[in-house]
């Protein structure tokens, strides 16, 4: 009897731990589009779209070479609608000796399959998904020794590791292991700013976006445009483009923002190197091949290799060791609904408009338009951290729950307190100011503070300060901005205070015309 192995969205490697020692010959492939997955979140259409025509492609790609696949489609009328299911249905049909599957990128799914042990007569093998450079166990043993978790001092640790850009001594190349006092430029705009591939639909492509566009109607997002990788060799072509022509600008305009330039210097790499289409680690070398041929500044070529191998690997490592209740976690107990522009992007603030539009026609924005943008602003309104958190997940192509609760609900929300960054992540307009040409663009005044044209975000920001300072006031990294706002005449603060209860209470009526 055959082995079973059901194959998830999010694990398209050719490496993956569940294939490894199978013999195409005694295996099944099982890959299933469900309806389960595609609306626990209402996810953007764009990402429904791009994951099914990857998974599709994919499927192609192993029977060509050699491997027995079973592919359910959405619309097959058997369609049971979830993992369980079509499992239940494969055993039937395939009568295997056994199930042997990858662990899957969240609680949620990893529960159902769990379960798989007690429901089917079949064994189960759950593999560790090995496609990180640090194992679960070897990220708890980091952790298990240190009172406080910062990604600063894991990286250095998978610096080691994985020797990228070490001298021949063993230590950081350049003498630093992070070179971020370099990298906060402005950019303006440039004709010849580097632009990402396009690829056009294939046939398969296009079945898919018809599918989704008749299934999930009601889902944010457009799929108008598509234009995604959905092979490996595609997402090969626009990592090679990237090296090539971004990667140099990496550093130096990684917290840069331009009103109608979605993508920058930035990578764009997000959703295949999460669904499997390309390796974190491989992308990693070429980077680092690109600064030893002096084709790009270590600034850039460091900065872009933490992202992955610091930021990308902690965040992992701290969703699973906190647990299923992580996403449930409210530090600063905020209980606003998010305002209604995040589904449309109709609103007078320029640089929201321009974050939440371009993330609904892309399903992309990219790092700080997320982290300083639509968080801050959430952060700042005290929006339910559980429904930003939802937010997020559905609207970018590259959201899966072990990377974007952490960074959303941790280290953008605060909502768990404090693991992922030492203070949140709250500023006043003059951030977005410095970093962007929004502000120009913009009805409000960034310089003003109250008044019916003052930068909602600076009232907005004191008055978070303000509110939340029985929790926030003792954090050491705060103290400058709590003795500004301890020393501000208390008719300013009635003033600032005042200003914001007036949007917030605005943006409550908004919700009920
Ligand atoms: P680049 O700027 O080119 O960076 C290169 C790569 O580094 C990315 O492809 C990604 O793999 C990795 N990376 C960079 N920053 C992070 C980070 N903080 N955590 C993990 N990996 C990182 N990233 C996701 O992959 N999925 C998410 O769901 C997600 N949600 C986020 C939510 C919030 C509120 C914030 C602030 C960040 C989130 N990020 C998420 C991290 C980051 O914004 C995206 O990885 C990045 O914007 C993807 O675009 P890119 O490929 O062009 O990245
Ligand atoms: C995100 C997603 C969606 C929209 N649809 C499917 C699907 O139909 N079939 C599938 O195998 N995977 C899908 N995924 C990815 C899964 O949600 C992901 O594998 C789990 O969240 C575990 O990380
Ligand atoms: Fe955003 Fe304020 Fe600047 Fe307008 S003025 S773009 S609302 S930061």
């Amino acid at each position: 009897a055959p082995t079973l192995i059901p194959l998830l969205g999010d694990q398209l490697s050719p490496a993956i731990s569940s294939m490894r020692d199978a013999d195409p010959d005694e295996t099944i492939i099982l890959m299933m589009e469900v309806d389960e997955e595609a609306t626990y979140v209402r996810h953007h259409r764009k990402k429904i779209a791009f994951l099914f025509s990857a998974m599709r492609h994919h499927a192609v790609a192993l029977c060509q070479a050699g491997w027995r696949v079973d592919y359910v489609r959405l619309d097959d009328p058997e369609n049971s609608g979830s993992f369980t299911g079509e499992v239940a249905r494969a055993i039937e049909r395939h009568a295997p000796a056994r199930i042997v599957a990858t662990e899957p990128g969240e609680w949620r799914v990893r529960h159902a399959m769990e379960l798989w042990r007690d429901k089917f007569d079949v064994p189960v093998e759950l593999r560790e998904d090995d496609r990180f450079l640090a194992s679960h166990a070897e990220f708890d043993a980091w952790a298990d020794e240190r009172k406080q978790l910062r990604m600063e001092f894991f990286y250095r640790e998978m610096r080691r590791k994985s020797t990228l850009l070490l001298d021949e001594t063993g230590r950081p190349e350049g003498g630093q292991w992070n070179f971020d006092k370099q990298n906060r430029k402005p950019a303006q705009h440039d004709l010849l700013m580097p632009r990402p591939l396009s690829f056009a639909p294939d046939q398969i492509t296009s079945e898919v976006i018809a599918l989704v566009a008749d299934r999930f109607a009601d889902h944010p997002g457009t799929v108008d445009g598509f234009d995604f990788a959905v092979t490996a060799t595609d997402a090969d072509r626009q990592q090679r483009h990237f090296l090539k022509h971004a990667l140099p600008g990496f550093g130096d305009y990684q917290d840069a923002m331009l009103t109608d330039e979605p993508f920058l210097w930035h990578s764009i790499l997000s959703p295949y190197i999460n669904c499997g289409l390309l390796d974190p680690l491989e992308l990693c070398r070429l980077a680092e091949a690109e600064y030893r041929a002096g084709r790009a500044p270590l600034n850039a070529v460091e900065g872009f290799i933490r992202q992955i191998i610091g930021w990308r690997e902690f965040v992992r490592g701290i969703y699973w060791r906190e647990g299923p209740d992580y996403t449930s976690r409210n530090f600063l107990d905020a209980t606003r609904p998010l305002p209604g522009f995040y589904w449309t992007g109709q609103t007078d603030m320029h640089c929201l408009a321009q974050a939440i539009g371009e993330t609904l026609a892309n399903a992309y924005a990219h790092h700080i338009q997320r982290l300083m943008v639509t968080g801050n602003f959430a952060l700042l309104i005290g929006a339910d951290p559980a429904e930003v958190q939802r937010w997020y997940l559905e609207v970018y192509a590259d959201a899966y729950e072990w990377v974007e609760a952490p960074n959303t609900l941790g280290m953008s929300q605060f909502g768990d307190g404090g693991l992922l960054g030492s203070k949140p992540y709250a500023s006043s307009g003059a951030y977005i100011d410095r970093m962007s040409d929004y502000c120009g663009h913009c009805r409000y005044d960034v310089k003003q503070r109250v008044g019916p044209d003052a930068c909602p975000f600076n009232s907005l920001y004191w008055d978070f300060l303000a509110r939340n300072q029985r929790k926030l006031g003792s954090n050491q990294r705060l103290a400058m901005a709590y003795r500004n706002w301890d020393r501000m005449d208390e008719p300013v603060q009635r003033s600032l205070r005042g200003q914001a209860k007036a949007f917030l209470d605005a943006l409550e009526r908004d919700r009920y015309e």
